[in-house]
């Protein structure tokens, strides 16, 4: 009687606590999403998204980005969470502030919360793979990844191995990488698999069933092309599935054509441990240098959670992610992932401009361009406080040519009367190295032979504000800017240009280039 009675009351206890834990759980803030991004304000930027399905809705963990606009560095505090029922319905939760690294793991240092993984564990409970810097440790790089456990995506959460980190630069072997991004799955056997790497180092280790003890030798994988970071591994229909951000850049390549910016890329494998054997690229290189997959299956559909510059204010350091159908190509063996077609919001329409440069072709003196620069970066529209190699065209070299040209074609003759460049530069001008404004530039077009645009006034040379110059109104299909360097007694300095408008007389509806390259005037 004595027992049954104990047993009742502590059943009524735990049920007592459950329900409070559940009542104290802290409220999601709606966000109305008709679209990627999907925090698109600007007031909270989300990154390196890993989703999970867990009590019947889809959640994804996110890093934040916090840095100012002119700051190029992954200022990173705290990890946050968004819930939906349905990604199509453009309704979600967001849970700002679910975790900060000092807060859960007492060995590690405020900051640097890179891109983590949760996992369902065997028992039901939540575990939460993160990089972190460690306070105390003698490796030359701090990144280590330590595991917190909770009974919900949005906790508590406590340290699953108070000790220190699963992994470091100690342990569970010695290493030299940085040991970021982990992603873990759990197989349907109930095995526990762990991936992590960045900078083209990619190794893998099963763990025990206690998702915290490294079990057998690590794995170093080289099979996959161009890995660069942000592995995710999964599984589906027998298959394993290694996606990550690859970098493989050229003119030619499949995956990027400008260095610092990733492909998603995958590879498959028949045993969770590899061996990995790549199968293309899915994911184009988006609108921030870096790029990161997350996968998941939510009733019955597959999508694919990357993170992107879209957001109002967005930058390579200030990301916001998405989310978009993934689908697979099951006529092949593996069965391959189809290419991903990246969705927006509905977008206002664009209002009329004078500057017609996005509907050009843009060439160079110096190209194939080395594969840090994009010429690309001339006409994409978009000037920034603090640009990457890949926000420029440059033409820098061990020994620089006293003059470079850089040259827009149309399909079709058009009207132009002025034109605006932004100039890069690391040094000032007069410096005969690096990257100096240029000493002179003036415009040329074509009409039958390349001659100077009549009557041009402005031709400024400062860095960092468009350039103007108005002339008379001239009609042709090519336009080039001459740019002299700086420097002198063949030593000159390298020039960059972030962006180059060509003005027409009066504002039109802007138009894209077509999907071939215009073909050249003086051919
Ligand atoms: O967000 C910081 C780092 O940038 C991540 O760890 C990488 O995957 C890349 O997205």
């Amino acid at each position: 009687m004595m027992r049954s009675l104990r047993a009742a009351l502590l059943v009524a206890t735990v049920l007592a606590t459950a329900g409070c834990e559940e009542a104290s759980r802290p409220e999601g803030i709606p966000v109305e999403a008709p679209g990627n991004p999907i925090l698109a304000d600007g007031r909270y930027y989300s990154a390196d998204p890993a989703p999970l399905v867990f009590d019947g809705k889809l959640w994804i963990l996110a890093g934040r980005d916090e840095a100012p606009a002119d700051v190029n560095d992954f200022i990173m505090n705290e990890w946050q969470l968004l819930a939906t029922d349905d990604p199509a319905s453009g309704k979600w939760l967001h849970y700002p502030a679910i975790l900060r690294p000092e807060n859960v793991f007492k060995w590690a240092t405020p900051g640097r919360a890179y891109a983590g993984q949760m996992v369902k564990g065997p028992d039901g409970r939540v575990y939460f793979y993160a990089p972190v810097h460690q306070a105390h440790s003698t490796a030359e790089d701090r990144f280590a990844i330590g595991v917190a456990v909770a009974d919900h995506p949005t906790g508590p959460w406590v340290d699953a191995h108070p000790s220190g980190p699963i992994i470091s630069q100690e342990r569970p072997e010695p290493n030299r990488i940085q040991n970021i991004d982990p992603t873990v799955l759990v197989d349907d056997d109930g095995r526990v698999f762990l991936y992590w790497g960045t900078f083209g180092q990619l190794r893998g280790v099963e763990l025990e069933r206690d998702m915290v003890t490294p079990k057998g030798d690590v794995v170093k994988v080289d099979s996959l092309p161009g890995f660069f970071e942000a592995p995710w591994l999964m599984k589906r229909d027998g298959t394993y599935y290694l996606l990550y951000a690859g970098n493989r850049a050229g003119p030619e390549s499949d995956c990027t054509p400008a260095l610092y910016h990733a492909c998603i890329a995958y590879g498959t494998a028949p045993t969770p441990l590899g061996p990995w054997t790549y199968r293309g690229v899915l994911l184009k290189p988006v609108s921030s240098t870096t790029s990161h997959p997350g996968v998941i299956q939510f009733k019955g559909e597959w999508y694919i959670a990357y993170h992107t510059a879209d957001a109002e204010g967005g930058g390579h350091f200030r990301r916001s992610v998405a989310i978009d159908r993934l689908a697979f190509d099951d006529t092949q063996s593996p069965p391959a992932i189809r290419l991903v077609t990246p969705t927006r919001r509905p977008q206002p329409a664009p209002a009329p401009t004078r500057n017609i440069a996005g509907q050009a072709t843009a060439a160079a003196s110096n190209e194939p361009l080395p594969v840090k620069y994009w010429i690309k970066a001339l006409n994409d529209g978009i000037t920034r406080p603090a640009p990457l190699p890949p926000d420029l065209w440059a033409a820098v070299s061990e020994t620089n040519p006293a003059q470079s040209w850089i040259e827009y074609r149309w399909e079709q003759p058009v009207i132009l009367n002025g034109a605006r460049l932004w100039f890069w530069a690391d040094q000032p001008a007069g410096a005969q190295s690096g990257i100096a404004p240029p000493q002179a530039w003036h415009l040329l077009y074509w009409d039958k032979a390349w001659k100077p645009v009549p009557n041009a006034e402005g031709y400024g040379t400062e860095p960092g504000a468009f350039q103007d110059v108005t002339f008379s109104p001239v009609t042709t299909r090519c336009l080039r800017a001459v740019l002299t360097a700086s420097g002198g007694n063949g030593r000159y300095a390298g020039l960059a240009v972030q962006e180059w408008e060509a003005l027409a007389p009066e504002p039109q509806q802007p138009r894209l280039a077509g999907p071939d390259p215009a073909a050249p005037c003086d051919h």
